[in-house]
């Protein structure tokens, strides 16, 4: 595939003859995840609003479910401009740089206004980062508190020994390693296929990919640890981007921003109605008993020192700045 995004001129406008024809863009929008997800449903809005402030000029296409590419390949579209813009959850990206890992240290920041503080304190890094690969950070939305879904009512972190664990990126795999559970790799859209091979036998997740996964039909327990709110970002090419005429680009940073708040309002929304969904389909909802607590906050405990390991100074003054709040 070469250049994915589309300029055309109305012919509207070359008839008229005004000297000035109105630029028409299209671009391609992928995401991994599916349109019953909130993040997709958020993204939509926000095309649309791009579209209508822009009198269709700016024409964004979301392409869900990894369906244009998958989540592994969507960084790099994006960089390369075969889709000049689209979303990913950051901390896939954990291999390039720590900082991109910072969301997902169980614990560190396991409430909406913690990592509110943790955006603010790390968001300066994560574009510098992106700059150095021609990319614009454009907005990033927390998915709800991950907590885990499981065949059997687990009070202690000893029964977690030796179980099938879905993993989504580093950080999970590294949660499931120190629980002593064996972790697989699992895009969120083959869940259910995963359990129902047999491939993972337990998870760690928001109560929406719970839901949208349907996680009654193959666990029967939900433990409400909502240890960290890892993001989604949405990045686009910055040639993409300089290329657009001002009036686009200011439309396009508004409805970001737009997108940005709403995006955080909707996860706040979904962490009880969608807990609350689990529980109407059978799922049993509870606490985790102390001893799982005190189990998982060691972990966590553990995950920060390794990650200031890898994050050293640059890492500490995120930490520093994030704490200081
Ligand atoms: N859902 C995505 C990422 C985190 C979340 O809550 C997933 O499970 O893959």
């Amino acid at each position: 595939m070469t250049n994915h995004f589309r300029t055309t001129f109305l012919a509207a406008a070359l008839t008229l003859g005004a000297g000035t024809a109105m630029a028409q863009t299209a671009w391609d929008m992928p995401t991994p995840y599916g349109d019953a997800v909130f993040h997709t449903q958020n993204i939509t809005q926000f095309a649309d609003d791009v579209r209508t402030a822009t009198n269709g000029g700016l024409d964004i296409t979301v392409h869900s479910a990894g369906s244009l590419f998958g989540h592994a390949e969507i960084k790099d579209s994006v960089r390369r401009g075969l889709a000049p813009i689209g979303e990913v959850l950051i901390s896939r990206l954990a291999n390039e740089d720590p900082i991109f890992e910072v969301d997902s240290i169980p614990f560190l920041a396991a409430s909406y206004d913690d990592a509110e503080k943790l955006w603010a304190a790390s968001r300066g890094s994560v574009e510098e980062k992106l700059a150095e690969q021609g990319l614009t950070l454009l907005f990033a939305v927390p998915w709800p508190g991950q907590s885990l879904y499981l065949n059997e009512e687990v009070t202690d972190v000893a029964q977690m020994q030796g179980v099938s664990f879905r993993a989504y990126n580093a950080a999970t795999e590294r949660l499931a390693q120190l629980m002593g559970a064996i972790p697989t790799q699992v895009e969120a859209g083959d869940i259910p296929t995963a359990f129902s091979t047999g491939r993972v036998a337990a998870m760690i997740t928001s109560p929406s990919t719970g839901v949208s996964s349907q996680a009654w039909d193959f666990t029967s327990h939900y433990i409400d640890t909502q240890a960290w709110l890892p993001k989604n970002m949405v990045i686009v090419q910055t040639a993409a981007l300089d290329a657009l005429p001002d009036d686009q680009r200011t439309a396009l940073s508004e409805a970001a921003a737009a997108a940005e708040t709403r995006g955080w309002e909707m996860s706040r929304a979904e962490t009880e109605t969608q807990i609350t969904a689990l529980e109407e389909n059978g799922m049993a909802v509870s606490q985790p008993s102390d001893a799982l607590a005190t189990s998982l906050a060691e972990i966590g405990a553990t995950m920060t020192t390794e990650w200031l390991e890898r994050a050293g100074e640059a890492g500490q003054a995120v930490i520093d700045a994030y704490q200081s709040q």
